[in-house]
């Protein structure tokens, strides 16, 4: 897989999507505009876990996006997905690139400018900023960094920014603007009316907050 076009950053959460298949969100989210997809299953089995990811690494594969695993590297190398996102409990960076084959993306989580700068240190090929603004899809978070520590963490580090947490139409001009090169998306996604129709609003706004970026883009 080339450079991962991070823009829009689809998680996934089943128990959100109002009876739809995660599968069904991942193929409409991406026909309006998710340019990558992240797997986060926080209370199924190992087995229909890896069950899932792999019909979703056939899907991505023919949608031509990146497929990435939460928390589980195991399952992402079983399935041959583009990379693992890893939080601050997880396993250490150093210890997934040993498992994983070259050019993997590995993501991290982070939750402040130090975090965010241990991180790169250790070979992070992107930052989860997280959480930017408080959030009921996930409520074991540390504070809110606000788009301020968006901005700090911006200042501190050379790779991409995911920002997550929070992250809406009403939003996501101004995190954009603040220094992401991504927004990572739940709710506003699984649970839309019509996650093709949410996806393509998001990208126009992230288009619209790039025109007005405070950061100079790095790459
Ligand atoms: N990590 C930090 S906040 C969050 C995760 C997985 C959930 C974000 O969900 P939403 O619905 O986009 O606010
Ligand atoms: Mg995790």
């Amino acid at each position: 897989m080339g450079a991962i076009d991070y823009s829009l950053y689809l998680v996934t959460d089943r128990s959100l999507s109002r009876g739809r298949t995660t599968i069904e969100v991942v193929q409409e989210a991406v026909a309006g505009g998710a340019t990558c997809v992240q797997l986060r299953e926080k209370s199924c089995g190992t087995r229909e876990f890896l069950e899932e990811a792999r019909v979703l690494r056939t899907v991505t594969r023919t949608l031509g996006v990146p497929l990435i695993v939460n928390d589980r590297v195991d399952i992402a190398l079983a399935v041959g997905a583009d990379g693992v996102h890893l939080g601050q409990q997880d396993m250490p960076i150093a210890d997934a690139r040993r498992l994983c084959p070259p050019g993997w993306i590995i993501g991290v989580s982070a939750e402040s400018p130090a975090d965010a700068i241990h991180a790169e240190l250790s070979g992070a090929d992107y930052i989860g900023v997280s959480p930017v603004f408080a959030t009921p899809t996930k409520t074991d978070t540390a504070p809110p960094l606000g788009l301020e520590g968006l901005r700090k963490i911006r200042a501190a580090v050379k790779i991409p920014l995911v920002a997550i947490g929070g992250i809406q139409m009403a939003n996501a001009r101004e995190v954009v603007r603040a220094g992401a090169d991504g927004l990572a998306v739940v709710s506003a996604i699984v649970s839309a009316d019509s996650p093709r129709e949410a996806a393509a609003a998001l990208r126009r706004e992230i288009e619209a907050g790039r025109g007005g970026t405070e950061w100079a883009r790095r790459k």
